[in-house]
């Protein structure tokens, strides 16, 4: 049993996955009794062990390789039966086991034209600025989800548009976190 939930926080690429997790780890630090949350990049787990069989030069992207990447996964999280705590950031939910996440964040930036200036900031050619934009205009992250989670709560949506969207949503997960926590504690234990 997890002592603390696990959350994939998810989104088109240029949302405000990473910055909105950087915040979240600040705030659960400096609580007075500071909570121990992971950052699970999933980035990096495709670079550093290989998870990928190439590289797409037109989408400018590494191609992953989903099984090997799932395995890498299983491994770090402990197939869901560790100490849980960890923070996903991935621009997918594709692969991921239901019984593994506790809540799915998608972020959204519907304003086109903010997400276009964040996208075109990294340096990404023309085809990968319109392959997200499409992607983000459809909500296609946000049903991917919805079909893995159901539409019970366990997927929030929340806009990542403006600086000040960045705080609000690390605050408004590290409440959703603290009200798991305390829910557990108040669960009845088997005798
Ligand atoms: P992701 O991890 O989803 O790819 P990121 O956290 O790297 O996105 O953010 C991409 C850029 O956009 C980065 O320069 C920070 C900025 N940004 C993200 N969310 C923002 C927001 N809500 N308001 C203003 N800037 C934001």
């Amino acid at each position: 049993m997890r002592s603390l939930p696990n959350i994939i926080v998810t989104g088109t690429p240029g949302v405000g996955k990473t910055t909105t997790i950087t915040q979240l780890l600040s705030l659960a630090q400096e609580e007075p009794q500071p909570l121990h949350l992971k950052h699970l990049s999933i980035n990096d787990i495709v670079k550093d062990r290989q998870a990928h069989t190439g590289y797409d030069e037109e989408l400018q992207t590494l191609i992953v390789d989903e099984e090997k990447l799932m395995d890498e996964v299983e491994k770090e999280i402990e197939d869901g039966a560790g100490s849980g705590g960890w923070i996903i950031d991935w621009h997918s939910t594709d692969g991921f086991a239901v019984r593994w996440v506790d809540l799915v964040v998608v972020l959204r930036c519907e304003e086109t034209s903010v997400l276009f200036d964040r996208l075109s900031a990294r340096g990404y050619k023309d085809a990968k600025v319109q392959e997200n934009m499409d992607a983000e205009i459809f909500g296609v992250i946000a049903e991917e989800a919805k079909e893995g989670w159901g539409e019970d709560g366990s997927v929030v949506e929340l806009q990542s548009i403006k600086v000040e969207d960045i705080e609000q949503n690390a605050a408004s997960i590290y409440e959703w976190i603290l009200n798991w926590v305390k829910d557990q504690k108040d669960k009845p234990t088997a005798t």
